[in-house]
């Protein structure tokens, strides 16, 4: 993301306890759903003959896809290529450059648990197929436009955040949703970066994450969503710039306290919790103005990457703030 990095940057205590506790949740899951696991693989070995690793990782929501789109919202360009689109990411817990896709593939997203905690009515983990399967699944064209002034257009497959806060029941004095990315050590290079305060984390407000363009992505062209992507769980914040579309979602915990976001922890100077779209605040080492369209050519940025009709409302008030970076 073209950051300075603050080198001998040391991690909070805190980060490391979390991680710890991740990770033996991690061993409980694995545990549990060996049953499962292996009767499947046992089909699937006798036909392809692959190893136990690729077994455990057949994608049992494959069946869901495609899903109906939703008209409602419309691209005035073309849908990006899926080769490009899945070929040029942003991912660093696989590496701080765009050629990711092939190293993600080592990430395992079955079994997958989503904890949700903090200010709710009664915390709970779910498994992501139980979760699949309670959540209104649609497809919605959708712009995306990353703080590096590129940008592309997804078919993503998914349901409203709405839809997952419901489900959480938040108490009536939260305000925030912090969401928190996988943190494995095994399958993701990045996290040998150890100046990067993992797990990657970020956060909406609750009115932002309620708004009708809040979507939780579970897929992307017609298919699962692929692991460089963000599998099995990722946001999509169209309005945002892209750094706030958290990908391969663990955990949702609900607080009164606004989180310091990963990018806002490596650079806050430069990086914020707001992060709207708009092409006359510049970053501080580059214009906003334009943006690259993937497999296009350069195009002016629109404020609120052309989304103001949905969200501008919510931040009338808060012009004191640091909405655009
Ligand atoms: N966990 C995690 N989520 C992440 C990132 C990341 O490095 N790690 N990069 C962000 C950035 S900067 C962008 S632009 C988008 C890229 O999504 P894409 O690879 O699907 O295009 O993911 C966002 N979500
Ligand atoms: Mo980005």
């Amino acid at each position: 993301m073209l950051i300075k990095i603050p080198r001998g940057w040391e991690r909070p205590e805190r980060e490391a306890t979390d991680e710890a506790l991740f990770r033996d949740r991690r061993r409980l899951v694995r545990s549990i759903a060996a049953g499962p696991v292996l009767l499947m693989g046992g089909a699937a070995g006798l036909l392809t003959g692959c190893d136990d690793e690729a077994r455990a990782e057949a994608d049992p929501s494959a069946g869901l896809y495609p899903v109906n789109r939703n008209l409602r919202y419309r691209l005035d360009r073309e849908v990006t290529s899926e080769k490009l689109a899945t070929t040029y990411n942003n991912f660093y817990e696989f590496g701080s450059h765009k050629e990711i896709a092939k190293a993600a593939q080592a990430m395992r997203i079955r079994p997958w648990e989503v904890r949700i905690d903090g200010m709710v009515e009664k915390e709970f983990t779910i498994a992501i197929d139980d979760l699949l399967n309670r959540m209104p699944l649609e497809e919605r064209l959708y712009r995306h436009r990353c703080v590096e002034a590129w940008s592309m257009d997804v078919p993503w497959s998914g349901f409203p955040f709405k839809a997952l806060v419901d489900l959480a029941r938040p108490l009536g004095n939260a305000k925030y949703v912090v969401m928190e990315t996988l943190a494995d050590k095994e399958t993701m290079p990045g996290l040998r970066q150890t100046w990067y305060p993992w797990p990657y984390i970020d956060g909406l407000t609750i009115e932002e994450a309620t708004n009708e363009l809040a979507f939780l992505v579970t897929g992307a062209y017609g298919k699962p969503v692929p692991k460089q992507m963000g599998a099995p769980l990722r946001l999509a914040v169209p309005w945002k710039y892209g750094f706030k579309s958290i990908k391969s979602i663990v955990r949702f915990s609900f607080t009164d306290q606004r989180p310091v976001n990963f990018w806002q922890e490596v650079q806050g100077a430069e990086y914020g919790f707001w992060a709207n779209v708009n092409p006359e605040v510049p970053h501080p080492r580059w214009s906003q103005a334009t943006e690259r369209v993937l497999g296009g050519g350069r195009v002016p940025t629109r404020l609120f990457n052309g989304y103001g009709e949905f969200v501008a409302h919510m931040y009338k008030g808060l012009e004191g703030e640091k909405l655009f970076m």
